[in-house]
């Protein structure tokens, strides 16, 4: 049936049309300035080609949320039954109403257009500025990117016929600013930033040395340098050096981003004697991403602790980096869901490296990476992301007075995490961030969870945060000194984006036991995080508070500081083995 509509879809590129839109048009997205760091040159040329992906209205994305609930539980004694990719399609797929409304307008106008989607919810057209004006009552006009001096052709609105209002999500680029996923900051993106510890940055030697006194990897002190084995005391995870397994991790990185192998080989010979060194990750190139020079200049920070934090932890999991070229970061997210959500099989973890303020993109690009995840995640694949690394305030130096929500951790089908400190016991930290979403509803699986903590801290500071949002982040992980090789230095650095990378792994160890015993893997976590709190230990203290304020404290049971807190493999392993 749904194969039936793709030929039809084509069908109509060349069929002509009177106009019957052209009497009714409304301003379907708009902004009233450009945001700062992007400086207006007056219009666009007119002959500039634009690329313009139209994002169409699923036909039942509301029941691929239902089958995404019943994937996370047992239903009638079928343990967590994943879809296909084409069961999840058919949710996906736009009705005939809206395939037909559309094709026709764009047809009637002798555009040209293809199905830019596996699950055929997205179009594309390439026209020149002249005729997006004329399409879309627009004024495209030509902006300097002070970042990086680059052209950037925007609009500051655009209309399309009223009878498509339902049918188009929306168009883009048109509205959207490009976003940069790297660490270094740039407008509009607030990248997650790291700390370097500058003090404690040594070269390859002394770790190597640090090793031989300490016997086979072990650090002499966990207490000021976190690496594999400390992980492995503080949460009872079994280092393995199994043979390979069914279960797979993959990791997004972005614009180009890629690890070096070189530094994941010393990586591992300093902390993994015990496994052999040149086990390395597959590169799945997005965009053309992935530039495989493997010089080391190049190499990502991200990248590396990726890679160093997922095959140094589960040595056993095969790892695919999926490194998208598409340097506007919008374009790079959207097109990282294009590529995966088109594969047959994908690895059941996602690593999903980064965040950045909810409100710098607009709703609809929001909700179409979310349903994105959502898609994802009904097919068993556990989409894991930092919380960020802003603090509450969501930025260096800027006033508590609101708290800043990160995406994607706002989303409700990923599972966020934050990060902690200190060993016995760990603590929370202010720059982990958390909080309320100001665009995504609380879900239902965290509801109680929310309301224990509102009801314990007394809603306090509620008007700087909206307590009807979905919460995060869902849990969290030592964030802090973690050790890692850069450009062959050793170096430490506190980040979510560790927490995230460590929790992934833990996912995907806890998938192969699963999977040896021939059940289905973990899939969407969050059901499972907050109906099984056991498996996690508590947090209930903090290093230092968040903006000063009791608003967002560390509490017993979940709290937007570390979440439901920290997982505890050997209590995991027996919640599995009770058959959930
Ligand atoms: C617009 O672009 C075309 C093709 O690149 C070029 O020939 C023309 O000179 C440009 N017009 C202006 C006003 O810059
Ligand atoms: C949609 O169109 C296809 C092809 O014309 C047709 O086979 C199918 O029955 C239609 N579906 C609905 C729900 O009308
Ligand atoms: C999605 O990927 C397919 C296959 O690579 C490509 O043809 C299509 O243009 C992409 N969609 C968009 C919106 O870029
Ligand atoms: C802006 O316009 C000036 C002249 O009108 C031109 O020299 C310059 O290259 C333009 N800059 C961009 C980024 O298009
Ligand atoms: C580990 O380091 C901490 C902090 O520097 C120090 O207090 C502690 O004594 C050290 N422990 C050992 C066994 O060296
Ligand atoms: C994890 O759970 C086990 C079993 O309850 C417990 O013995 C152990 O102390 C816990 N580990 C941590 C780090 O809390
Ligand atoms: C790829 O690597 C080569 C060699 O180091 C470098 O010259 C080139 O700029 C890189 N390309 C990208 C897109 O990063
Ligand atoms: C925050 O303020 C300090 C001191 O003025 C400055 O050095 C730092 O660059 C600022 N950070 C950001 C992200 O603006
Ligand atoms: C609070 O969050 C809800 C979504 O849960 C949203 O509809 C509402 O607009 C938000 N309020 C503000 C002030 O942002
Ligand atoms: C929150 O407080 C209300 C009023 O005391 C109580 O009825 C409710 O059960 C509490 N909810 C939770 C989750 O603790
Ligand atoms: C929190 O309080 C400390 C000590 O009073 C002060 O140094 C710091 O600037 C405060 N931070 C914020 C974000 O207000
Ligand atoms: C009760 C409480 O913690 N109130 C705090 C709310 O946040 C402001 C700063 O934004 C603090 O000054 C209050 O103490």
């Amino acid at each position: 049936m749904f194969i039936a509509n793709f030929c039809v879809y084509f069908a109509f590129v060349t069929v002509a049309f009177a106009k019957p839109f052209s009497a009714s048009f409304a301003v379907h997205e708009r902004r009233d300035t450009p945001p700062s760091g992007f400086t207006s040159n007056g219009s666009a040329n007119e002959s500039s080609q634009l690329i313009l992906r139209i994002a169409l209205t699923s036909n039942n994305l509301a029941g691929l949320e239902k089958a995404l609930y019943k994937t996370a539980f047992v239903n009638n004694g079928v343990i967590r039954e994943h879809l296909t990719k084409e069961e999840v399609e058919q949710f996906v797929w736009p009705t005939n109403d809206t395939i037909t409304k559309v094709t026709e307008w764009l047809s009637s106008e002798g555009i040209d257009f293809t199905t830019a989607s596996s699950g055929g919810d997205w179009l594309k057209i390439k026209i020149d500025v002249g005729t997006a004006n004329r399409l879309l009552n627009a004024d495209f006009l030509s902006f300097s990117d002070d970042s990086t001096g680059k052209e950037v052709i925007r609009t500051l609105s655009y209309s399309i016929p009223t009878p498509l209002q339902s049918h188009i999500q929306f168009i883009h680029p048109t509205v959207a600013y490009v976003i940069l996923l790297v660490r270094v900051f740039k407008f509009p993106i607030k990248a997650i930033r790291t700390s370097l510890s500058l003090s404690s940055k040594q070269n390859l030697n002394a770790l190597r040395n640090s090793q031989t006194l300490a016997n086979r990897g072990l650090p002499s002190n966990c207490s000021e340098q976190i690496t594999p084995s400390c992980l492995a005391d503080l949460y009872d995870f079994p280092l393995s050096t199994l043979p390979q397994t069914a279960s797979t991790l993959g990791i997004a990185e972005f614009e180009n981003g890629f690890p070096q192998e070189s530094d994941l080989m010393d990586f591992l010979e300093v902390f993994r004697p015990d496994i052999p060194s040149s086990l390395s990750f597959f590169v799945q190139s997005v965009d053309g991403g992935g530039n495989l020079s493997q010089s080391p200049a190049e190499a990502g920070i991200d990248a590396n602790l990726n890679v160093q934090y997922t095959i140094g932890l589960v040595p056993e999991v095969p790892v695919e980096v999926f490194s998208v070229g598409d340097p506007d970061g919008i374009n790079g997210l959207l097109d990282l869901l294009n590529f995966t959500l088109s594969q047959p099989t994908l690895p059941q973890v996602l690593l999903i490296p980064f965040s950045f303020d909810e409100d710098t993109i607009p709703v609809p690009i929001l909700n179409s990476l979310c349903y994105g995840y959502l898609q994802l995640g009904a097919r068993g694949i556990s989409v894991i992301v930092p919380s960020g690394d802003g603090g509450t305030p969501g930025e260096e130096n800027e006033t508590c007075a609101t708290f800043r929500p990160f995406f994607p951790s706002t989303c409700p089908y990923v599972t966020s995490v934050g990060a902690t400190t200190g060993l016995g016991p760990e603590m929370a930290v202010s720059y982990s961030l958390g909080g309320f979403s100001n665009v995504f509803s609380t879900p239902s699986y965290q509801l109680t969870a929310v309301e224990h903590y509102i009801n314990i801290t007394g809603n306090d500071n509620s008007t700087n945060f909206n307590t009807s949002g979905r919460a995060f982040p869902d849990t969290s992980v030592h964030g802090n000194d973690i050790v890692f090789i850069f450009q062959a230095q050793g170096l430490t650095i506190d980040t979510t984006i560790t927490s995230a990378t460590i929790f992934a792994s833990m996912i995907a160890f806890l998938n192969s036991v699963l999977l040896s015993k021939g059940h289905p893997v973990l899939g969407f976590l969050n059901p499972l995080i907050y109906t099984q709190p056991s498996g996690f230990d508590d947090i209930k203290l903090e290093s230092d508070p968040a903006c000063n304020t009791t608003g967002f404290s560390v509490v017993d049971g979940w709290d937007p500081r570390t979440g439901v807190g920290t997982l505890n493999v050997t209590k995991q392993l027996q919640i599995i083995a009770d058959g959930f």
